[in-house]
């Protein structure tokens, strides 16, 4: 009888530890939209995109109004994402092509799913990889137990061909076509993940192909054939951007299941959820009232929405702070009580996101092609270099606090700072483009 009794008190233990520990280290889930404009949902300003689910997901939760992506397209943010650091740094800070096949993010790169993997997360992605198209480079070779999506930047979303007509739809390093609606297939396995998971910590990357060209909706039809051949498809304008909205409408529609599957399974209170974009909007987005977009180094090609959402841990607050695509790296290993021992440029925002701290003040820098870009504070440093009709480089200096769309040029009247934040990008670019001999 004593034997039974240790027995039990000893069971309670275990379990009562293990519980405990099950519920210090949050899930993490990250759902990342492609190419979203900051105006192209309803808590950001769009009127008539109908976006319920992102909607309320930012009244429960926090809404950054000042956050960034470290580039102005797909594959530079998504290197800076994994990685924590500033794209330049690694071997993608340019977009990874069809052309280009055997490039991709270098294996050596300690990626926060290979963190979390260490942390004891079990950790999934579904949807767009963009970050090599080799299968050596496949998901499953940087961190990730299980993968199911695309590993080019856009797929018909139908079909599933890239942009040349290769099939691209994957189950782990496999090429496995499917039938159905890409945007649907990733909420499917988002919440099967999460079905399979939910007694253990995990992490789930759901970066979504919407709203990305091809535009199609869920009814379509596929239009990309083999070969590199298109059925001839014509659209016009007002076609396309009917159909953008519903593929913004039906991924919010997704990440309304997969919020509602954790609360289903009672995760909500220990799952914290972000969600952003990993660009500015291209031709049909919203980027209201920020200037440019996609592809540009003005505001409206990397501030973009993002919201955080906790229950019982994060209350409904705006976040004006500026933060960055590079910030969620150390902000989910520290949730996930991994000290992360290589350099990294982003910091833990959790702070800031509760509303307890704020972070220091520091230069931020974009870079693409013939543009570069340097954050201080209220202020904009835009260089365009061989600007078309233009001998010297093109310096631009706005100040933000007055002037968001950045239509007014200041550099004349600022002489001094321009001088500073030059030498800053300076040495920003020295220190991001040195490469260690090997
Ligand atoms: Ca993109």
């Amino acid at each position: 009888m004593r034997r039974f009794i240790t027995f039990l008190f000893l069971a309670f233990v275990f379990t009562h530890t293990w519980a405990k520990k099950k519920s210090s280290k949050p899930n993490i889930v990250i759902i990342v939209a492609d190419d979203l404009g900051y105006a192209d949902i309803g808590c950001y300003g769009n009127k008539s995109i109908q976006t319920p689910n992102l909607d309320k997901l930012a009244k429960h939760g926090v809404r950054l109004t000042d956050f960034h992506t470290n580039g102005t397209v797909c594959s530079p943010t998504r290197s800076a994402l994994m990685t924590g650091k500033y794209q330049q740094r690694t071997s993608v800070a340019e977009i990874v092509t069809v052309w280009n096949r055997d490039h991709g993010l270098d294996l050596k790169e300690i990626t926060f799913a290979e963190q979390l993997k260490k942390a004891g997360y079990v950790t999934g992605m579904v949807g767009k990889w963009h970050l090599g198209y080799h299968k050596k480079f496949n998901p499953v070779n940087q961190g990730f137990d299980r993968f199911n999506g695309f590993v080019s930047g856009n797929i018909d979303y139908h079909g599933h061909r890239d942009q040349i007509g290769y099939m691209d739809w994957w189950t782990q390093d496999k090429l496995d076509n499917e039938e159905g609606y890409s945007t649907d297939l990733i909420t499917k396995y988002a919440i099967e993940f999460i079905n399979r998971n939910r007694d253990q910590p995990f992490l789930l990357y759901i970066p979504h192909e919407a709203p990305h060209y091809p535009y199609q909706g869920r009814n379509d039809q596929a239009f990309r054939l083999a070969n590199n051949e298109m059925a001839n498809l014509k659209q016009t304008k007002e076609e396309k951007t009917r159909i953008y909205k519903e593929m913004i409408e039906v991924m919010d529609e997704g990440i309304g299941e997969v919020m509602a599957t954790l609360k289903r399974h009672k995760l909500d209170k220990n799952t914290i959820v972000f969600f952003f974009s990993d660009n500015g909007g291209a031709s049909l987005a919203t980027n209201t009232p920020y200037r440019s977009g996609k592809g540009n180094v003005y505001e409206g090609g990397h501030r973009v929405p993002c919201i955080v959402s906790w229950k019982g841990h994060l209350h409904r607050m705006k976040v004006d702070q500026t933060l960055m695509t590079m910030d969620i790296y150390p902000t989910i290993t520290k949730l996930a009580e991994i000290e992360n021992d290589h350099p990294i440029d982003g910091e833990d925002i959790m702070g800031v996101i509760k509303g307890e701290s704020t972070i220091n003040d520091r230069d931020l820098f974009w870079e693409w092609k013939n543009q570069t870009a340097m954050r201080r504070g209220d202020y904009k440093l835009v260089i365009i270099k061989d600007k078309k009709g233009k001998k010297s480089d093109d310096i631009e200096l706005y100040n933000l606090n007055n002037d968001e769309s950045e239509k007014t040029n200041i550099a004349e009247q600022e002489p001094a700072l321009v001088a500073e934040m030059q030498l800053a990008v300076d040495n920003w670019k020295r220190s991001v483009h040195h490469r260690p001999q090997k």
